[in-house]
This record gives structure tokens, C-alpha cells and sequence, in this order.
């Protein structure tokens, strides 16, 4: 009998070794979590909370309620007990979450019909969820190829569907994912010189780009268009129809910043476009879009009030659940992972000015909390059936399975901005000049079999696919 346990023992009679072994098994686990106590800030109210209750105030506190079991690893309704990392949180369940996202990439019951437009979307978050789960994706080359030919259109650009007009974010999902499985016949399946026409004809006067003829003018048109252009090499002068060009502006950055400049808000987020709410999905497309334009400690700093943008993201981070909210006064949401959790490399980046030798100018663990991110996604985030989802009794789902994985990246990793030579890069090269540092830090609880692969923080694609993408159009001109 084991001697931590012998006063557990009522009588000397073998009948009573399961009751033992039991207390045994009891006393094990509550000894488990003393050693894996939970840091207060991950299991209590925040310390600081307005008197007056509100429905926000009251959708705020129920999230909280439904999240804390999770994060106290209390949840009684899984069973078996998921796997556990070293910290005694559950481990990512890579297997479960790659089977989830194959399943995506199938198909798909009738209801889905309402995503018909969305389709390169739909296998965009699959390919990349799968990719940073260390997945070879490639054996669905053949199969992409089919289905994103009838998507293009002959005057440039990629559509949601067959027949459907050309939009920016189809065309942003169709060519990333044209990327994730690479080779020659997926890359060349772009029609380059339409698509800059096409670019060409979306660009505004004003500097910003409408996302379709005659759609919305806003960021995810600004970050997609330089996503686009800068890894198919497009020129970035205008082509000679466009309507931009005919006015007078002469390339696709023209004016662009100072729109850009225009988005962030009183609060210090930014809006899909000036005058809006500020919103993290748009943060992030504004601060990828202003490292594509340029080095981002020169792009960033010339365009945005730097310390009202990160007062504002650090704002969204909420206790106690760790994730972060997509604005003020709304809920933690695991998608915010990526596009609040990817802002901080980038933002880094233009503080750390010019000198950016190295990873190290500015004090680890400073600017967010990696370990609350890190503890929302294991912990609150993971379905039983396999995939990630927006938070606790949310069913998982592409989006949130791909954007959490990223998320999860921005926690386990430093991506910092170095240059191999110091001056000015050429146009649209700055992008490739990202390195890691993929030093654990400490306190952060995940264990090396919780890693993704890296993940490039501008472009959303698995490390070294996006210098391969601009490498393989170098050469070529568009004609
Ligand atoms: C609010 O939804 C969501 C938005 C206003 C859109 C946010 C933008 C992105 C996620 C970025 C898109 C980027 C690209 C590249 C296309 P909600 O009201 O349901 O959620 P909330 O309560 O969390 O704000
Ligand atoms: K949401
Ligand atoms: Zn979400």
C-alpha cells in the first residue's frame, strides 16, 4: 500500500482496495492541480469592473462563467479526460483537428449552399489549418486546380463561385491556397497581367481599394490587393485603364497609406475604413498591408499613432479567459487569436525602430499575455469531435480552427524584421524579410508536441511558402 495515503485505509481487508486506490487516485489529482495551480488573473472576475450591469456587462459575465471550468480543467463533460501537457492544461490535439479539417475540404450538406460565394475561403482556412499542423497538403493539388479554374474570370480576378463577379478576397484566398500546395501548374494557373488589370480597375482616387466593381472601399481591399500583387510580382505602377490611372496616380500605392492613415479611429484601433468602428480583423489588414508597402518601423510609424494602437490592442485581451475580444465591449472570440494575436509582431517591429538586428531589443512577454492566449485556445477553444471554435459551447468550424492555429503560433514564437542589408529594400520586398525566434517563453504553457509550424506573420501562410510563391513569379513580366 502506498505510504501517502494510510490513514485512507478503513479496514485491513482486500475488499476496500478499490476504495483505496481510489482515494489514492483522488488525492493524485488534487495534488496535480496544486502543482499546476492557475494564476488568479486565468480564474477570476477581472480586477477592475463597472458597477452598472448592461446587457454587455451581463453577455460579458456569462462567457466568463461558461469558460472558467475549462480554464480550471474542471469540465466534467468531456470524458474520457483529454491528454494533458506538462503545465496540466490539455494538449493540442493535432490528430483530431487534422481529421476535422480534411473533413472540410469534402463535402458538404445542403446549408451549406449559403456559402456557395465563400468557397475559396472554405478551402483556404482547411489548407493552411492543415499545413501548420505539419500536414503535406499537396495531394490536394489536382483537386484545387480543378476547382479554382472555373472561379477566374477573363477579365482578371477570381470569383466566389462559377459565374460569380471577381472579388478581392476570393482572389486573396484562391491564390494563398494556390500557394500552399505549390508547383508549377497551381501557380501558373493565375492569370497574372488580368489580374493586375483587374487590381487596376478596383484602386480608388482616394488611395484605397474597393473590394468588387462598385463594392465596399475597405481594408481587407487594401491588405488582399498588396498581398496579391507583392507575391505574384505585379507591377506596381497602374495599368493604363485604370480609372485611378486616367485621373492621374500613378501606382498602386498612391495614396494608399494615407488612407490607410484615415482608418484608425479615436480609440486607437482601426476601422475597415475611415470613420469606423475599430475592429482587430482590421488591425491586423492594416498593419500586413503597411509591412508589405514598406519596412514596417517606416510604414507603421509614418502612418498609425503607435501608442494609441497598442493601448487599444492590449485593451482587447480579456481576463479571466485570456483570449482576445474583436472590440470594445464584445466577447473573447478564438479568431481574434490571429487577427489581435498576429498584430504584435508587426507592431513590435515598428517600435523596435531601425535597429532590428535582433529579436531581443524589447523585453519578452512585455507588450501581452502569451500565456492567457495560450491557455484560452488549449483550454476553452478545442472541440471534442476534433477543430477549434470561437469559444465554449460554439461549434468548431474552418475559420476558427485556421485562425486559432495562427493564433496559437503568435504565442509560441518572436518574429522580428530583418533585413539581410541595411537602406532602402526594393519596392514590395520588405515582406520577405521576416526571421523567427522560436525560444520558449518561460511560463508560457505549451509543450513542444503542442508546436504548429511556423507561420509567416504577414501572409498567414506556413513559413518559406511565400518567398517560394515570389521567387517563382521573379522573372516573370506580365504579358
Ligand atoms: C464583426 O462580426 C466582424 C467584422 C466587422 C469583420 C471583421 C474583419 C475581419 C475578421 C478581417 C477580415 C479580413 C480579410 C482579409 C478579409 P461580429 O459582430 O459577429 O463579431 P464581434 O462581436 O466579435 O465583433
Ligand atoms: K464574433
Ligand atoms: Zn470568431
Amino acid at each position: 500500500m502506498s505510504p501517502t495515503a494510510p490513514n485512507y485505509r478503513r479496514h485491513n481487508d482486500s475488499a476496500d482496495a478499490s476504495f483505496e486506490i481510489e482515494l489514492i487516485r483522488e488525492l493524485a489529482v488534487d495534488q496535480t492541480k496544486a502543482a499546476f495551480a492557475v494564476p488568479a488573473l486565468f480564474t477570476n472576475p477581472p480586477p477592475i469592473q463597472d458597477g452598472l450591469e448592461t446587457q454587455t456587462s451581463k453577455a460579458r459575465s456569462d462567457t466568463m462563467q461558461k469558460c472558467l471550468p475549462f480554464l480550471l480543467n474542471d469540465d466534467t463533460s468531456d470524458s474520457p479526460i483529454p491528454k494533458q501537457n506538462s503545465f496540466g492544461i490539455p494538449s493540442l490535439r493535432k490528430k483530431d483537428h487534422v481529421n476535422f479539417l480534411h473533413g472540410n475540404l469534402a463535402d458538404f450538406p445542403a446549408p451549406f449552399v449559403a456559402m456557395d460565394a465563400s468557397r475559396p475561403w472554405l478551402f483556404y482556412w482547411s489548407l493552411a489549418g492543415l499545413s501548420f499542423l505539419g500536414e503535406d497538403v499537396s495531394e490536394y493539388r489536382e483537386r484545387l486546380v480543378q476547382t479554382v479554374k472555373p472561379l477566374q474570370n477573363a477579365t482578371g480576378g477570381f470569383g466566389g463561385g462559377h459565374g460569380q463577379l471577381s472579388h478581392i478576397a476570393s482572389s486573396y484566398a484562391c491564390v494563398l491556397s494556390l500557394a500552399i500546395v505549390g508547383g508549377k501548374e497551381a501557380l501558373e494557373l493565375v492569370d497574372r497581367k488580368a489580374m493586375w488589370q483587374w487590381l487596376g480597375s478596383v484602386k480608388q482616387r482616394d488611395g484605397g481599394f474597393q473590394v468588387t466593381h462598385g463594392g465596399e472601399e475597405d481594408m481587407r481591399g487594401a491588405y488582399c490587393a498588396m498581398t496579391i500583387i507583392s507575391l505574384l510580382n505585379l507591377p506596381l505602377a497602374l495599368p493604363s485603364g485604370s480609372p485611378a490611372r486616367v485621373k492621374g496616380d500613378e501606382t498602386f500605392l498612391t495614396g494608399l497609406m494615407g488612407w490607410i492613415s484615415h482608418c484608425q479611429s479615436f480609440e486607437g484601433g482601426i476601422g475597415a475604413a475611415p470613420g469606423n468602428e475599430a475592429h482587430g480583423g482590421y488591425a491586423f489588414c492594416a498593419l500586413a498591408c503597411l509591412c508589405i508597402i514598406g519596412e514596417p518601423h517606416e510604414t507603421i510609424n509614418r502612418c498609425l499613432d503607435v501608442p494609441l494602437l497598442l493601448s487599444w490592442l492590449s485593451a482587447q485581451q480579456t481576463t479571466p479567459e485570456g483570449g482576445f475580444a474583436g472590440r470594445t465591449n464584445k466577447l473573447v472570440d478564438a479568431c481574434y487569436s490571429h487577427w489581435i494575436g498576429g498584430c504584435w509582431a508587426l507592431l513590435e517591429a515598428a517600435m523596435r525602430g531601425a535597429n532590428q538586428s535582433s529579436s531581443e531589443c524589447l523585453p519578452p512577454g512585455s507588450l501581452w499575455s502569451r500565456e492567457g492566449l495560450t491557455r484560452y485556445l488549449l483550454c476553452c477553444c478545442q472541440a471534442k469531435s476534433g477543430g477549434l471554435r470561437d469559444k465554449p459551447g460554439a461549434r468548431p468550424d474552418a475559420y476558427h480552427t485556421c485562425y486559432s492555429l495562427a493564433g496559437l503560433n503568435a504565442a509560441q514564437n518572436h518574429y522580428y524584421y530583418s533585413p539581410d542589408t541595411k537602406g532602402n529594400p526594393a519596392p514590395l520586398s520588405a515582406s520577405f524579410n521576416w526571421r523567427v525566434d522560436a525560444t520558449k517563453e518561460e511560463g508560457v504553457p505549451f509543450d513542444e508536441d503542442d508546436r504548429i509550424r511556423l507561420v509567416h506573420p504577414v501572409y498567414v501562410l506556413p513559413w518559406g511558402t511565400a518567398e517560394q510563391t515570389r521567387d517563382f513569379f521573379k522573372d516573370k513580366d506580365v504579358d
